[in-house]
């Protein structure tokens, strides 16, 4: 099969199981140098007063949580805008969406588990029952159970309401393994969670990009986020993904919208 088709079957796959993994996107010398740029910008982030371990989402200091990646690095900004991962955005979502956030999470050996969730239900309340969003996931690493895979919840992109999750929904779980290099694709309907890293001497590093519907309110206020000098080095498509405009949510109405609203 060529890379189309396996396109084409990765995106059936979304649709109808509400993830699909691509093998093989980025390159061992990528993988490698976005690793190092992680390590630096995570190293910023804490230079900057933004911590990046104990943030009170995992369960101990090994996980290394790093946010705002778009300002941390332009290799970062580079990623989110990737082809493919637009094109499997609007696979799922259409072509109205804004990028809601993009963060990294390196388990290091003694990660545990978080708390099981699916992150459409973190952006909007039940019933969850279109894809309203989408995780990007850009695997550095090879990601194994061992090493703390993303755990996943099979068939969950179907529950509507929080009253079916199952009440340990850690039970039914399966791991998505990866080779480094790889996409992996997730419903933002999937119930999931971050594995625990049980090797003596892996890390695992993840990047989640993450992309919503545009009536949906980002994760990050990428006005109050971005430094100018980066806003001042984004294109105009990428100013309309971050919704870095004076006019939000106005559709139809927003030519007219645009000419009444006075800036700076
Ligand atoms: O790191 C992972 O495997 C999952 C992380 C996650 O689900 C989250 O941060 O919301």
């Amino acid at each position: 099969m060529g890379d189309a088709s396996h396109l084409a079957a990765a995106k059936r796959q979304l649709a109808s199981e509400g993830f699909a993994i691509l093998p093989g996107v980025l390159s061992a010398d990528r993988c490698a140098d976005l690793r190092e740029r992680l390590w630096r910008a995570a190293e910023e982030s804490e230079r900057r007063g933004a911590p990046t371990r104990n943030i009170g989402i995992d369960p101990n200091e090994r996980n290394v949580r790093v946010f705002n990646l778009i300002d941390l690095d332009p290799a970062f900004a580079e990623l989110i805008q990737d082809p493919l991962a637009i094109e499997l955005v609007t696979t799922l979502l259409g072509s109205g969406f804004l990028i809601s956030n993009f963060t990294a999470n390196i388990a290091l050996p003694g990660a545990q588990s978080m708390k099981p969730h699916s992150d459409q239900s973190i952006v909007v309340p039940e019933p969850w029952l279109e894809p309203w969003s989408i995780n990007v996931i850009w695997c550095l690493d090879e990601v194994r159970a061992a090493n703390g895979a993303t755990l996943y919840l099979p068939g969950s992109q179907r529950i509507a309401w929080a009253r079916d999750v199952p009440a340990d929904p850690r039970a039914g779980m399966r791991p998505f393994e990866a080779k480094e290099g790889s996409v992996i694709a997730m419903d933002g309907r999937l119930w999931h969670t971050s594995g625990a890293n049980v090797t003596a001497d892996e890390q695992r590093a993840l990047l989640f990009g993450y992309y919503s519907r545009d009536f949906i309110r980002p994760q990050t206020n990428w006005n109050a986020a971005l430094s100018a000098a980066t806003i001042a080095g984004l294109s105009p498509q990428m100013h309309g993904w971050l919704g870095l405009g004076p006019v939000a949510n106005m559709r139809l109405a927003a030519p007219l919208a645009a000419a009444r609203v006075a800036t700076r």
